[in-house]
């Protein structure tokens, strides 16, 4: 083998032991061949969707894949067969697109923070984007807007119904790697296909007996964008992220209370009843969300 017949492209989709991976000059179906250095110990699977590997032809459009290159991102949870295990859902993400519906199901700033969360932690930066706001003719998601936009995260409302904020979700996806998340029936997949018509990603009805989405998104595949990028949408994912966060970790992840932090009378403050906390006080000044300070103290107490 001559080092010109080795390639390098992007796994976009995984089958088991198979995976499909796009070059320069198309897609091909790959195996592994032998054993190449795992990014992590304790990993279910030495390649996974998003991640960048060298391989060789063996007989178009067929190839073997020789090395896998550092992740950058990782998003990870335990694996089903072994908790003790790391299953990295997908690799070099740039942005988690935390997607939430103004209404139907209802707007949950809980459910928005858990997905922060994980791509703070998984190195991934992360936006928000409000979907459905035709359904909220007051505007109610507004506070919900300003709230993420305080605390330094790109907020956007928008709709896939009446194309409304699409063109600036778009911006924020192109020439990035980008991953949608949030509840079953928020509407990823309706985004993601308003933006690439001709992607046709299976959406659902919402289900009239219990106004919850039915779940129709299964694995995590990544599409290459025709105005530059990539998408992966997810399933309903609800286990994502915050495994493994022990408590004294978690305000770290909050960027607002980041600096904050570092002001606090004492230096492993928790935030939570300590005198002279600095995040206390500016919860109390106004100048941190109640809505995002009490998320923060449920989620820590769940930590344990
Ligand atoms: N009114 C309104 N309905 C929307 C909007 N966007 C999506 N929907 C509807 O919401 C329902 C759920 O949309 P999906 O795109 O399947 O939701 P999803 O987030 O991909 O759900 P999962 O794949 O189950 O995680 C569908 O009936 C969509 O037509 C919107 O902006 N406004
Ligand atoms: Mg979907
Ligand atoms: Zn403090």
């Amino acid at each position: 083998m001559t080092p010109d017949e080795l390639k390098s492209g992007r796994v976009l989709q995984a089958f088991g032991k198979r995976f499909i991976v796009q070059a320069a000059d198309g897609t091909f179906d790959c195996g592994i061949r032998g054993v190449f250095r795992i990014a992590g110990k304790g990993q279910s699977s030495p390649v996974v969707v998003g991640d960048r590997v060298e391989f060789v032809i063996e007989q178009p459009p067929y190839g073997t894949i020789t090395g896998v290159a550092e992740r950058k991102t990782k998003l990870s949870r335990p694996a089903v067969e072994n908790p003790d295990f790391e299953q990295v859902i997908v690799a070099n993400v740039d942005q988690l697109v935390v997607v939430a519906a103004a209404d139907k199901p209802r707007l949950k700033l809980g459910v928005i923070d858990r997905f922060l969360l994980a791509a703070e932690r998984s190195g991934m930066s992360g936006c928000v984007c409000i979907n459905k706001i035709d359904l909220d003719p007051s505007e109610k998601y507004l506070r919900a807007v300003a709230i993420y936009r305080a605390a330094g995260y790109s907020v956007i409302g928008c709709s896939a119904l009446t194309g409304e904020g699409l063109e600036k979700i778009r911006e924020i996806m192109q020439y990035r790697v980008s991953l949608f998340a949030g509840h079953s029936g928020v509407g990823k997949s309706t985004i993601i296909n308003a933006l690439q018509p001709g992607l046709e990603i299976k959406t659902a009805e919402i289900s009239s007996a219990t106004g919850k989405g039915v779940h129709t998104t299964t694995a995590v595949r990544l599409h290459p964008l025709g105005f530059g990028g990539y998408v992966a949408d997810s399933p309903g994912l609800r286990e994502i992220g915050l495994w493994e966060i022990k408590p004294g970790e978690l305000a770290g992840l909050y960027p607002e209370m980041r600096e904050l932090g570092g002001r606090c009378r004492f230096r492993n403050c928790m935030h939570i009843g300590e005198p002279g906390c600095a995040v206390k006080d500016a919860v109390a000044r106004g100048e941190l969300a109640t809505e995002r300070y009490e998320g923060y103290v449920r989620i820590y107490d769940s930590l344990g």
